[in-house]
């Protein structure tokens, strides 16, 4: 508390202030130059490790507007991908008409207790874009739920483990004819099936805010000793459109409906021409990392301009001790 700006910031050794998050130099590691079959774009991909290798979940967009997704596997997470031959998980609007516009920005959750990943996603219904799962134990086949939220709701992602009994989830629902801003709300249910407990986890902040308006999920959240991080995306509507950036916050361990800190700035934000110039202009959009366990890397796998997958790294330890710097967020009425 107490500190301002530039004090939460961190410094390198020669004095300089430090990047939390470095772009790989090969950039834009996947686009779809690179996919077996003719796509549109290839982008917001959900991560995971898988068997000591990288799995890409990209949303792949096909020549009809329409989102599918398709996985690529790497040693190193960088190059040399394995990408499908054909889509991975494509809608199926025959036995689940609510994905009749597609799937996309999926989310990876490891379930322990399970044994098997969950995603999220959206599924893009004639009501409205919703929240909808699927859990699957190789990648290959896919254990279907349906939409666990109506529409209008996106952004969303599990908790790795139930929290006092519950799985969790995080999710974005819109709320369009009243106060305007898309906030980030907190969910829980025992079965998936029934949601309940459900709460407004961060506002959208208003007026100049870089996240003035809109905010949502980026990566799942990832647990460390001293809360989780959230990272979030912000969105901030200029005259030419909007404008994607990202911020960190931290949730209390035990209850993660309460945030410690929430970053005043952003962190990241479109710079490069692959995040500047696209079928959407100005966009970063993470929505999977992994973590190596020894080294503390984390390799941050998003989305640029809706047009290619990019890459770049961050040290945990860095996150934690600059969202620790970070104010306790302030009651909603003051943003
Ligand atoms: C959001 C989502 C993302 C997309 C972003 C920018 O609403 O639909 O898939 O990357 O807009 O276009």
């Amino acid at each position: 508390m107490g500190k301002n700006r530039f004090e939460t910031k961190l410094k390198n050794e020669n004095n300089t202030y430090k990047e939390l998050f470095l772009r790989n130099p090969q950039n834009p590691i996947l686009s779809a130059k690179d996919w077996p079959y003719p796509v549109n774009t290839v982008f917001n991909p959900a991560a995971t490790m898988f068997h000591g290798k990288v799995l890409l979940l990209a949303r792949v967009e096909d020549r009809r507007g329409f989102s599918h997704f398709t996985k690529a596997i790497s040693d190193d997470g960088v190059g040399n991908w394995q990408i499908d031959q054909m889509p991975t998980l494509e809608p199926d609007p025959g036995n689940y008409p609510e994905e009749r516009w597609g799937i996309e920005d999926p989310r990876i959750t490891w379930l322990a207790e399970l044994g098997k990943w969950a995603i999220t996603y959206t599924a893009y219904s004639r009501g409205g874009p919703l929240v909808a799962m699927v859990l699957t134990n190789d990648f290959i086949h896919f254990e279907r739920f349906g939409p666990l939220m109506p529409p209008e709701d996106k952004d969303a992602a599990l908790f790795p483990r139930r929290i006092n009994g519950k799985w969790a989830l995080i999710h974005r629902p819109i709320t369009a004819n009243y106060v305007p801003g898309a906030h980030i709300w907190l969910s829980s249910s025992e079965d998936f099936t029934h949601w309940g407990d459900r709460q407004v986890l961060m506002h959208a902040r208003r007026g100049g805010w870089w996240d003035g308006g809109k905010v949502g999920l980026a990566a799942p959240p990832i647990e460390t000793a001293e809360g989780w991080i959230l990272l979030y995306h912000g969105v901030r509507q200029t005259c030419s459109g909007s404008l994607y950036r990202l911020g960190l916050a931290l949730l209390d361990l035990d209850n993660p409906m309460k945030v410690l800190h929430r970053s005043d700035e952003w962190v990241f934000g479109p710079t490069e021409w692959y995040e500047r110039e696209g079928d959407v202009d100005d966009v970063v959009f993470p929505s999977g990392w992994v973590l190596d366990d020894k080294t503390g890397l984390l390799k941050m796998y998003y989305g640029g301009a809706d047009s290619c997958i990019a890459l770049a790294t961050a040290s945990v330890g860095d996150l934690l001790e600059y969202i620790k710097r970070c104010p306790e967020p302030l009651d909603e009425a003051l943003y």
